[in-house]
């Protein structure tokens, strides 16, 4: 006899909420010092000595030449458009945080959405072709949850015709392709310090690049474009990052190591029990990456298990498995983008059915194995209650409008 869901009204798998993620942090007795420190010294911001030692450690861990960092991964991807001198059209994926597509229309582009790859998750190579016009500048993939892109396959495709390729690799901090630094693909690739990340500054971001013009123009843009006390430069705006934040980063980042091997211990036994429940499929990692793991994502495919996503999202909510959409809804159904002629969904059909299926499981530091059992272990049990769990979450999917659309 299997225990009753929660969902049917049995107690909850966890006795607290078990996030899709938790943040790496410096211990209490690491942190003080710096704090002292910056109590006494008073350099708070403004590319102070703790900044620019984040930033000399990040290009040794990232293996760049550059690597200015930012209050936000969302204004570094925004100043690196706008560095690079993007304008036209820029192809992008639809299957990405609002973050993606935002800093193109706030920089005034034109956003051309491609459709994706069903199994990498990522934009797919294959379909850049048909989409560049003579006023594309440039194609903004990214990692999706650290999946490395088709870097060789768009880098020829950008060199054929012209084009600038800026990475979105908010997801893939730590994550190695083909033996090298994924920062070393594109012409620039940003990366995301929130406290969701695999590296965190509480809030934060960084743009990795080979070109020291670029740098140092993207240095000055989040400093209001000042180059120096007599002049002002580029378009600029306040997009800095903190001493505080820095020193934070500077101690999360000697940890960085540990943690990835910590969820890669996660990741693998998530992977080896999930692959054995039918109808849950898992995101196709390319060969040759050295994943950071950050993310275990899957695939609720319908037709096989019994349960819509969104039905075994509640139930796990009701277990206090705190699971998330990531990403729901496609950033081409916002109001704001679902007009442009790229955004039809006839035109996207693997991130719509892709949306419609995606469940970020947790996996974190704070996780032991016996959890990510837990986890598994409710996932496989579910079908055994489907008719009782489709009775009782009628009107959940009543309200989730878009679940009785087939993909
Ligand atoms: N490009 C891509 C592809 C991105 O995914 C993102 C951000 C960006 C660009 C932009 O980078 P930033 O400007 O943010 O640097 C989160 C993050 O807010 C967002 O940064 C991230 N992507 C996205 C994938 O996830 P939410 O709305 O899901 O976050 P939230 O607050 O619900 O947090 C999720 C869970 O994490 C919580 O349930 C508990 C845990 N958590 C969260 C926070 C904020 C903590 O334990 N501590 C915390 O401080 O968006």
């Amino acid at each position: 006899m299997t225990r009753l869901p929660a969902i049917l009204g049995g107690t909850p798998a966890f006795a607290e909420n078990l996030y899709v993620t938790r943040p790496v942090v410096p211990a209490f007795d690491e942190l003080c010092p710096v704090i002292e420190d910056l109590l006494q010294s008073k350099i708070l911001t403004n590319n102070g000595p703790y900044v620019r030692q984040l930033e000399e450690d990040l290009k040794n861990f990232l293996q760049v030449k550059h690597c200015p960092v930012f209050c936000n991964g969302t204004l570094a991807l925004q100043l690196a458009v706008r560095g690079l001198g993007l304008s036209g059209e820029v192809i992008t994926t639809p299957f990405t945080f609002p973050a993606t597509p935002h800093v193109l229309r706030w920089n005034n582009l034109d956003i051309v959405f491609s459709d994706i790859d069903s199994d990498s998750y990522n934009i797919d190579p294959d379909r850049l072709a048909a989409l560049i016009t003579p006023r594309t500048t440039a194609i903004l993939p990214v990692h999706v949850f650290g999946n490395p892109c088709a870097v060789e396959c768009i880098q020829k495709i950008a060199e054929k015709n012209g084009l600038y390729v800026l990475y979105d690799a908010a997801h893939a901090f730590g994550v190695q392709y083909a033996r090298r630094s994924i920062a070393q693909y594109g012409d620039a690739t940003m990366f995301s310090f929130h406290a969701t990340k695999s590296f965190n500054t509480m809030e934060g971001g960084a743009v990795a690049c080979s070109d020291p013009d670029l740098a140092k123009k993207l240095q000055d843009m989040r400093n209001f474009g000042i180059i120096d006390e007599n002049r002002v430069g580029d378009l600029g705006i306040n997009a800095k990052m903190n001493e505080l934040q820095a020193a934070f980063g500077i101690i999360v980042l000697s940890k960085v190591a540990a943690s990835i091997e910590h969820r890669r211990l996660l990741f693998e036994r998530y992977t080896s029990q999930l692959k054995e429940i039918p109808g849950i499929r898992l995101q196709h990692i390319r060969p040759v990456t050295r994943l950071n793991y950050h993310y275990m994502t899957v695939q609720v495919d319908e037709n096989v298990y019994p349960l819509k996503r969104d039905v075994v999202y509640a139930s796990l909510r009701a277990e206090r498995i705190m699971a998330r959409r990531y990403f729901w809804p496609l950033c081409s159904d916002y109001p704001c983008y679902r007009e442009l002629p790229s955004a039809a969904p006839s035109l996207l059909p693997n991130a719509q059915c892709l949306s419609r299926q995606v469940l970020s499981l947790p996996l974190h530091v704070d996780m032991t194995p016996l959890d990510v059992d837990r986890v598994v272990e409710i996932l496989a049990q579910l079908p055994q209650h489907t008719d009782a769990i489709k009775k009782a979450t009628r009107l959940i999917v009543f309200a989730m409008r878009d679940l009785t659309e087939d993909c």
